[in-house]
């Protein structure tokens, strides 16, 4: 039996069993099955959860481009590796066979090292989802270094704040970017963050628009002439197993985003492990995956995983509502998309315009459905099954972090019942478990708690770049010696586990992880506020929208409030993003604190959720009276 491919839920738990009883042998097994190395590994695991410090296939040699790429090229040359579709449904959809891919790769690889980029120097990629982002990303990882791929969404202040944390040395770009009827001046955003970079001597522009742009003499060069030029061979770079593949930024609750840094070999052996038995993934079938590569979830399974198997991964540059919203489906049926994973955000949007736009396709090349990013509400569940998968199509509520690199929670498609709201069952080798507040485990079923993992996987972050001390506190030292993933979940009779939410200042919405301190961060900028708080409140399609409670420094400001409210989004789009804007600004005299001086979130949070029957312990209150007075004037 191979445990590369799971077929029935005997065999789910027979595998998982295997995997929690010898791990080390689970996944050797693993990686000496499917994957090409220059050399093994001297050990498989090596960890320490109180420094922490954790080692998978040490002394082991590997390119993952090589298991990307190079290694299709005997067997599969010409089969589409990337299918990319473009935001106009008019523009043709371009096929980039394996071939191809490598051509590119190599080429691009090139580049890179004639402009002066060696093993271990950190590129910035900021990109729309065009062919030449996974291209960018392979081409880095090829010659060894580290990419740090920003979401092109991130404003110009978001931007450099990466940029120079992580020390980049490059930036690859584009002209600008379309997203639906909208196009965005990605170049003068980078223009913008690099005033205040002094790591980056090059960028390098990606031609996408056509757009009138400023080009920095000595700095900025055009990509395509230097491709041209660039040898079509690039021999990969021979890469330790814990050389560190990328580094990708995910919000804290406190003000700096955390650069999760991955390594080589346990990343590489996760994702494409996880890939093909969470999507049951045949050699013929076609695999969408809607996220953006600005998120791990494109890096890992859009990117890694699904090349590593020698799929065909689609790649979508628009949005669902352009040119209407039926664009997702007609491109199912378009591409005869068989594997379908997308965000509960964008079901919900989806469902809110009714049928006729689903109505319109031929859905049935739909074998699997997944679900990631949030937790994805009944209603949603039951849309997406009924009226995607006409109940046909299994759902894989797929539970995992940037942090942790891979799917960790997740039903197995045809082997493992779903069960609406539930990620199900852990995959073979991942050991979730539940802790109450006092730190003590949880053991029985029917539980809630929060949720930790008790043992290292290959694919989890090794730290934080530059502050290792952050990542021991943020995630090693709430429950000693695991893994705390700052989710609470339920576990029910069954074992199966439900994620309710984030229990830290970390709000989703839309999907996007917003630490709630760096939008403060961004409102105190505005000189007439004097201090402010952000919580989340339940919102139809985005799952959770921002609501603030803004303290203004004059009392009688003049000014209108709406200007004020406007004004505070300006700001926030500028230093985070226009993701972050407030649904609602509730401008107030005080905030309920402690006597420690921490703001009560938990009261605030009751009052923008309409949910003030009962308020809790309001007892370590020092200013009780200003709560009555939030509760009159909200929203
Ligand atoms: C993959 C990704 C991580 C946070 C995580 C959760 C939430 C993700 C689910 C989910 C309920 C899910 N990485 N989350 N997937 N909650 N059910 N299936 O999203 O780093 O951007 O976010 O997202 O709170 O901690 S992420």
């Amino acid at each position: 039996m191979s445990n590369y491919h799971i077929k029935h839920l005997e065999e789910y738990y027979q595998v998982y069993r295997k995997s929690v009883r010898a791990p080390e042998n689970f996944w050797e097994e693993v990686a000496e099955e499917h994957f090409l190395w220059y050399k093994k590994w001297d050990n498989v695991l090596s960890w320490d959860f109180t420094k922490p410090d954790v080692k998978w296939f040490e002394g082991a040699k590997l390119n993952i481009t090589v298991n990307c790429i190079d290694r299709h090229l005997t067997t599969n040359a010409d089969k589409t590796a990337i299918l990319f579709e473009p935001n106009d449904p008019n523009e043709e959809a371009e096929s980039i066979t394996y071939k191809q891919l490598h051509e590119r790769v190599c080429k691009f690889a090139n580049v890179l090292k004639h402009q002066g980029i060696s093993k271990g120097d950190r590129v910035c990629i900021y990109l729309p989802m065009i062919p030449e982002l996974a291209v960018a990303v392979l081409a880095c990882a090829r010659i060894g270094a580290v990419h740090s791929v920003v979401f092109a969404g991130f404003s110009s202040t978001a931007l450099a704040t990466r940029i120079n944390d992580s020390a980049c040395k490059m930036v690859i770009t584009s002209d600008g970017s379309y997203r639906g009827a909208k196009t965005i001046d990605l170049k003068g955003i980078v223009d913008e963050a690099l005033e205040d970079c002094s790591c980056v001597d090059r960028v390098l522009v990606v031609k996408r628009i056509h757009s009138k742009i400023q080009m920095k003499e000595g700095r900025d060069v055009w990509l395509q002439p230097l491709l041209d030029k660039a040898d079509t061979d690039c021999k990969p770079e021979i890469m330790d197993a814990e050389d560190p593949l990328f580094i990708l930024y995910t919000s804290g609750s406190t003000g700096m985003p955390k650069g999760m840094v991955h390594t080589t070999a346990g990343y590489m052996v996760y994702t494409a492990y996880t890939f093909k038995n969470v999507f049951q993934y045949k050699p013929e079938d076609i695999y969408w995956c809607t996220a953006d590569i600005g998120w791990i979830t494109g890096h890992s399974y859009i990117v890694y995983g699904p090349l590593a198997n020698g799929a065909t991964t689609v790649m979508f540059e628009g949005v669902p509502s352009y040119p209407d919203y039926g664009r997702f489906w007609q491109i199912v049926e378009k591409h005869k998309v068989n594997q379908f994973y997308t965000a509960p955000t964008a079901i919900r949007a989806l469902a809110k315009e009714g049928l006729e736009p689903v109505e319109k396709y031929d859905l049935s090349s739909l074998k699997v459905l997944g679900s990631v990013g949030e937790p994805i509400n009944e209603e949603a569940w039951h849309w997406y099954n009924d009226n995607i998968g006409k109940k046909q199509s299994p759902i894989v509520d797929t539970w995992w972090q940037t942090e942790t690199g891979g799917i960790m929670i997740t039903p197995i498609p045809f082997a493992t019942p779903t069960k609406p709201t539930y990620a199900t069952l852990p995959f073979p080798g991942i050991q979730p478990t539940l802790m109450d507040e006092e730190g003590n485990e949880l053991k029985n079923n029917q539980v809630s708690g929060r949720l930790c993992i008790k043992f290292p996987w290959p694919s989890m972050a090794r730290t934080i770049w530059g502050n290792h001390q952050r990542y021991k506190d943020t995630y090693f030292s709430t429950y000693e010696n695991k893994y705390f993933t700052g989710d609470g979940a339920f576990r029910d009779e069954v074992g199966y586990y439900r994620i309710t939410g984030r229990v830290d200042d970390v709000i989703i919405v839309s999907g996007h992880n917003l630490g709630t301190a760096p939008i403060e961060d961004a409102i105190n900028e505005h000189p007439a506020v004097a201090e402010s708080a952000i919580v989340g409140f339940p919102h139809d399609i985005k799952g959770n929208a921002l609501y603030g409670y803004v303290i203004l420094k004059d009392v009688g400001e003049t000014r209108r409030h709406d200007n004020l409210r406007k004004e505070i989004n300006q700001i926030i789009t500028e230093h985070v993003g226009p993701i972050a804007k407030l649904d609602k600004i509730q401008f107030t005299k005080g905030l309920p604190k402690t006597r420690s001086g921490k703001i009560m979130r938990r009261i605030l949070r009751k009052i923008a959720c309409k949910d003030t029957s009962n308020l809790g312990d309001t007892s370590t209150l020092l200013n009780p009276e200003v709560v009555k007075d939030i509760m009159d004037n909200a929203f």
